[in-house]
């Protein structure tokens, strides 16, 4: 009797171990060859919900998490692109749960409206890693860690690179092309930059409004600004290249020379606007790192091997002058 009853406890614990084991390939990503043999079974599946495509900078982030399943064949990624919608990412999200990925990155579009679905995500015990943007939730313990940027520290940034040219009695008239409204990447770079010039008494801000990180509409913003105050705006602040780049355009249709009768600095450090900052149309750039594939599969595997070292791992970035540009072009990686 004795024997039967070990027999069946230990038959149990295998089962319920294969069922684990057999979850895990039935989770396994699309990307990935069928196989028939057990080993597959053990690749780990990341649902990434991805903010959308809105600008090079999150190209290049998108390629770097891509690339992950290249970097660690023993992971999977399912990707999702979000349009720049919450919803999209929220509807991404409860997708990922009902296929039982293993781990659940998010770029959060904007920084609030996350705590039902990361509830949803930590009730069915699927850790969630937040990447490059952030979020803000009631209950911290939704979130198991996070990668990224110090946005206010790149706002202070851009605003030095203004400061250091033209020195803290000028008189600037500043037009700002603000990014998404409600993300932590326009929220935390407006504070940082407004924060660095308030000892500026002179610094006015004239102008400000949201580009979305888009070229285009920062092209459609900055003719506006430019029909309005176009003879009185001496700094443009874009909190992205793209919109940058769009606002050169309208600057140059307007019949002004950008980077010399507009200062003009902006955040991420795309190649894009390091040939026109090489040109002379640009000022000052202050980099931000989208290369995140790599920290993103060290951290979930940390994470899966509970064996998390930190909970927040911020990227270290650079600060480029007019000058340093055509040196800096060849390095680019993005
Ligand atoms: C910053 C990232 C921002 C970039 C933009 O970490 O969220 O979003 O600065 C992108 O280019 O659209």
């Amino acid at each position: 009797m004795k024997f039967k009853k070990l027999a069946a406890i230990a038959a149990t614990v295998v089962l319920a171990t294969g069922i684990f084991a057999g979850c895990g390939s039935q989770s396994t990503s699309s990307n990935s060859s069928s196989s028939s043999s057990s080993s597959s079974s053990k690749k780990k599946v990341i649902g990434y919900a991805q903010v959308g495509a809105e600008s090079g900078w999150r190209t290049a982030e998108t390629a770097s998490i891509k690339e992950i399943p290249k970097l660690d064949p023993n992971f999977d990624l399912k990707f999702s692109d979000g349009q720049q919608k919450q919803e999209n990412q929220i509807k991404a999200i409860r997708s990922f749960i009902a296929q039982k990925v293993d781990i659940i990155a998010l770029a959060p579009v904007v920084e609030t409206g996350w705590d039902t679905v990361l509830k949803e995500a930590k009730d069915a015990k699927i850790p969630v890693i937040i990447v490059d943007r952030n979020v803000k939730v009631a209950d911290e313990s939704l979130v198991t860690a996070f990668l990224g940027s110090d946005m206010e520290e790149e706002g202070r940034r851009a605003a030095k690179l203004v400061i250091d040219h033209f020195g803290k009695d000028a008189k600037l008239n500043i037009a700002e092309l603000q990014g998404t409204v409600g993300s932590t990447a326009m929220i935390g770079r407006q504070k940082g930059f407004n924060e660095a010039i308030k000892d500026c008494p002179n610094y006015k801000i004239v102008k400000s409004q949201t580009g979305d990180f888009t070229r285009a509409k920062g092209k459609e913003v900055m003719e506006a600004f430019l029909k309005s105050d176009g003879d009185k705006i001496n700094v443009l602040w874009a909190h992205n290249d793209d919109m940058a780049v769009g606002a050169i355009q309208a600057i140059e249709e307007y019949g002004k020379k950008p980077g010399k009768d507009i200062f003009i600095v902006s955040v991420d450090g795309i190649k894009d606007m390091f040939q026109l900052m090489a040109d002379g149309k640009s000022n000052g750039i202050v980099e931000c790192n989208p290369l995140l594939g790599p920290q993103l599969l060290e951290t979930s595997k940390q994470v899966l091997e509970g064996k998390l070292k930190y909970k927040k791992v911020i990227s270290k970035e650079g600060v480029f002058t007019q000058e340093q540009a055509k040196a800096e072009l060849p390095n680019r990686k993005y």
